[in-house]
């Protein structure tokens, strides 16, 4: 009996050790802090929560990149990408949202808005984490400077190649749905090839999902071409809307 207890206490800690969170992408013009931010910009999550990212800033134009501390504002190897999303001024409700669930709690996933328009969103300081140390050098009030500090380089940041899945993060489904006037762009799906690893370090860390390799390079190149023209073109759009 006694054991009994025991053992239901446990599977009910287990089952309360799922942190399930929810982090907002983008904020609006009256927002303290401005539009260019994940709020909150970091939360702490179990292996097996899901956080849930809602693109909810109107007007925005946004994308949840995983990147790596040393480099804040590019897509880490490997890393997952949401694609860019954009929401229309006056939107007040439907956004999209996109499900990412923890698969490793031991490491931090750093993340980052990889917009370019109409100034790049990451070195204005929007990035994120997840299990972030609170102390020493990799904190996220560090991550956050280094972001910010790549402005005054001028070099801008690559367009992430779409991805579901990341170190330490997966999601099973792309973000959505899209109603009304909102709309996706380079979007992940399930048959989306990894990014490029041009680093030659693939972090290929078991890769139990089997996936077949995608044998088209020749659609990561034209994502990543489709998506700097696209990102010229938002440049054009939010110079208007934006400015
Ligand atoms: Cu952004």
């Amino acid at each position: 009996m006694r054991f009994a207890a025991a053992l239901s206490a446990l599977s009910f800690a287990a089952i309360a050790a799922a942190q399930d969170a929810t982090i907002q992408v983008g904020a609006t013009a009256a927002t303290a802090g401005g539009i260019f931010q994940f709020m909150p910009p970091t939360i702490n999550a179990t292996k097996g929560s899901t956080i849930t990212f809602v693109f909810s800033g109107a007007p925005g134009n946004h994308t949840v990149t995983q990147s790596t501390f040393a480099s804040p504002c590019q897509q880490a190897p490997g890393g997952f990408d949401s694609g860019y999303i954009q929401i229309p001024a006056g939107t007040t409700g439907g956004f999209p949202t996109w499900n990412l669930t923890i698969t490793d709690d031991t490491k931090p996933i750093w993340f980052f808005c990889a917009q370019l328009a109409p100034a790049p969103h990451c070195t204005a300081g929007m990035v994120g984490g997840i299990n972030v140390p609170a102390s020493g050098a990799n904190t996220f009030t560090n991550f956050k400077a280094a972001a910010i500090a790549l402005a005054a380089n001028n070099t801008l940041p690559s367009p992430p190649a779409p991805a579901l899945s990341g170190a330490g993060a997966a999601a099973t489904a792309a973000p959505g749905p899209f109603s009304g006037a909102i709309t996706g762009f380079a979007i992940p799906s399930g048959t989306a090839p990894p990014p490029a690893a041009t680093s030659g370090t693939s972090s290929g860390s078991g890769s139990g999902t089997g996936s077949t390799p995608a044998p088209t390079n020749t659609g990561s190149g034209a994502v990543s071409i489709a998506a700097s023209g696209f990102v010229a073109m938002l440049s054009a759009l939010f110079g208007i809307t934006l400015m």
